[in-house]
């Protein structure tokens, strides 16, 4: 049987998550789970709010997936938690786009303390309403309803996945959704998960030789390593001004989680 263990996250992958505030999980889930979850949420009467959990208990199999426990450890400790918040997002035929948004209040410090798990049951297809995310936008602060007045802003990435996909999000990144064009429901069951011990060391599967890299211009971030994802990495190709405001938040976060930073408020 696996453990979380073997699917822990390398530096690379975290580097990733510090710089781009995303994580696609496709774990192998049990032949039949999706289909069983999707079909019970086809015949829901009404949103039971929290305890979809309760409605549909299958939902803690996909939680306690190793490889879910592996990402979750990797980016908030082994002692995370699984908050009792959650909710399905069913999305129905025909509904229009939901304007970019950040959830609730952000926290504007250089801790990865919490974030969401945006779970989709089903193949989620361009016209289906995807949910969008903005790359990098985690560490931004802008109030909703400017916000809500941006339209098409480059460097966005519908969340168009495979059946069973997790996508892991930075609580305060930037997202919507599309409009669904298509004669299908889209469902997506949201859940929050929480640290609860800051780092002393990392809590992925850490090499230190990895950051004795040199900074490699011809690469840039396409090196592959952290040094060079937290230094290079734009996903959405901001400004130069932005990009460098931006790389000093990532290596306070980066130092926070290897155990060595001290908790910063972000100002930029
Ligand atoms: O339904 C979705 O895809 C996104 C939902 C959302 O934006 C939210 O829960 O804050």
């Amino acid at each position: 049987m696996s453990t979380v263990t073997e699917y822990l996250l390398d530096d690379s992958q975290v580097a990733e998550f510090v710089v781009k505030g995303y994580h696609l999980l496709e774990p192998d889930l049990p032949v039949g789970l999706n289909e069983t979850i999707a079909h019970k949420l086809e015949g829901l009467q009404s949103n039971p709010g929290d305890a979809i959990t309760d409605a549909v208990p299958e939902l803690w199999q996909v939680l306690e997936h190793p490889a879910v426990g592996g990402t979750l450890t990797s980016l908030l400790g082994p002692d995370y938690e699984v908050q009792g918040h959650r909710h399905w997002h069913c999305k129905q035929p025909a509904s229009g786009f939901m304007q970019w948004h950040q959830d609730s209040t952000n926290n504007r410090d250089t801790r990865l303390n919490r974030f969401l798990g945006l779970y989709y049951p089903t193949d989620v297809t361009p016209d289906m309403g995807p949910t969008i995310i903005v790359p990098g936008t985690q560490y931004r602060n802008a109030p909703t309803d400017r916000m809500a007045t941006y339209t098409n802003i480059r460097g966005q990435v519908p969340v168009v996945v495979k059946a069973g996909t997790i996508a892991f999000t930075h609580y305060d990144l930037w997202h919507g959704t599309a409009a669904n064009r298509s004669a299908r429901k889209r469902h997506m069951i949201k859940f929050l998960f929480r640290r609860t011990k800051d780092n002393e060391t990392p809590t992925w599967n850490h090499d230190p030789a990895v950051l004795d890299k040199a900074t490699d211009w011809n690469h840039r971030d396409g090196a592959g390593d952290p040094r060079n994802i937290l230094t290079f990495g734009n996903p959405i190709g901001v400004s130069q001004s932005d990009h460098y405001k931006e790389r000093g938040i990532r290596r306070q976060v980066w130092d926070y989680l290897i155990g060595q930073g001290t908790l910063q408020a972000i100002d930029a």
